[in-house]
């Protein structure tokens, strides 16, 4: 039970893949109309095809009770329309669909030749009664009593899927990215919790990247004989994204044999940066009431978020002391949720010994990681999956 209506975004300076579509532009003498020509693949004109203006808002214009309609306009029997906009018109994207086609991209001249290309669409399943956005085109809808939710006419391309639940006033999470083509339906499948990364998408940028924050995921060892399985993730993290035993689309697996030299502190980590403006700033996590993943392997592995407060009032022989949670690995996919409470300086260390909680560091946090925590010469197995933070939503990380 869904229905189905569209909406302007808010929209940032979020590159977005968007096909292989051709536009032209050329100059018009009207200031502040868009003139649109639309065909179809074959050149042909596509006559009555919808085209929305996405306008951008500032996220926190978006409110559960405040949908807000977008401009929509119909192309005439040769394909053409135009569209007043103001004179900001380049930071709006434009939408348009007709029939199962569809086509998006930033609006960059006062005249476009736009040739559709064939939609896709989207199904899956979140929080009851809850709104699904695509971001960055608009497109919305909504997940009635049972949660599940489906878009159809989506352009190809890479999104994120914003969802915001009744009762959540401004709550916007990052819940799914879904690449949508035209040769199947895209599934997927959304647990709550703010994604941080679900590795879907194959690439070395975690989820969040699709919205401004953090930035690509790494590994990196002490430089001794420790060795990391794919070797080449050290240049292409994306070779350790795979769909064989993934717990959903694809998972992160990886392996770490650490060096034997008990003289070292051998070790193996994967990181990124999740502050706002790329990873240049910070995340803060103040909000977050704990962390969750799916996990499965073998050895002992430490989680942890680096903050400023550890990198900034401790000398740099407590650079492994950030905050986080050590455990054990076990054979089968499991949800690990950690409470904010349990993520703790490592035991031994200074910020341990000084007594520094969650509370010290919380605001200012700079990245994400996960690492081995384990004897000289262990064997570490990997396999990572949807790692969410609960408690937070985009407003309270930018923060
Ligand atoms: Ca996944």
């Amino acid at each position: 039970m869904y229905k189905m209506f569209f909406a302007v975004l808010f929209l940032c300076c979020v590159i977005v893949s968007c096909g292989v579509g051709k536009q032209a532009g050329t100059t018009s003498e009207t200031e502040n109309d868009i003139r649109f020509y639309v065909q179809m693949p074959d050149g042909k004109p596509a006559a009555h095809a919808r085209i929305f203006i996405v306008k951008p808002q500032a996220l926190d214009a978006i409110s559960y009770e405040n949908t807000i309609l977008g401009d929509t306009v119909f192309t005439d029997s040769n394909g053409f329309a135009s569209i007043p906009v103001g004179d900001d018109y380049e930071d709006n994207m434009y939408l348009i669909q007709w029939n199962e086609y569809a086509y998006f991209s930033r609006l960059q001249q006062d005249s476009v030749l736009v040739y559709l290309e064939k939609a896709g669409s989207i199904r899956g399943s979140t929080k009851p009664n809850s709104y699904v956005t695509i971001y960055p085109i608009g497109l919305q809808a909504y997940a009635g009593d049972s949660g599940e939710f489906t878009f159809t006419n989506v352009p190809q391309g890479s999104f994120a899927l914003w969802g915001q639940a009744q009762n959540a006033k401004l709550g916007l999470e990052l819940i799914s990215t879904v690449q949508v083509s035209a040769e199947q339906e895209s599934q997927v499948q959304i647990v709550s919790g703010f994604l941080l990364e679900d590795f879907d998408d194959g690439d070395e940028y975690p989820a969040i990247y699709s919205v401004g924050m953090g930035n690509a995921w790494y590994v990196y060892t002490e430089m001794a004989a420790t060795q990391v399985e794919p070797a080449q993730m050290h240049t292409d993290f994306s070779l350790a994204l795979v769909q064989e035993d993934a717990w959903f689309g694809k998972s992160l697996q990886t392996q770490f044999t650490l060096d034997t030299n008990r003289s070292i502190s051998a070790f193996a980590s994967i990181a990124c940066k999740i502050g706002m403006q790329y990873g240049s700033g910070r995340a803060n996590l103040s909000a977050m009431d704990s962390v969750s993943f799916m996990i499965k392997g073998q050895g002992q592995v430490r989680v942890f978020f680096a903050s400023d407060f550890i990198h900034t009032q401790y000398p740099d022989t407590e650079a492994s002391s950030d905050l986080g949670y050590t455990f054990g690995l076990n054979s089968e996919w499991t949800r690990v949720v950690i409470p904010i409470d349990s993520l703790l300086p490592p035991a031994g260390s200074l910020p341990a010994i000084e007594g520094v909680t969650w509370n010290d560091v919380k605001h200012a946090i700079d990245l994400f990681g996960l690492g081995s925590w384990d004897e000289p010469g262990a064997v570490i197995q990997i396999q990572l999956d949807d790692i969410r933070l609960h408690g937070v939503t985009i407003q309270d990380l930018a923060e």
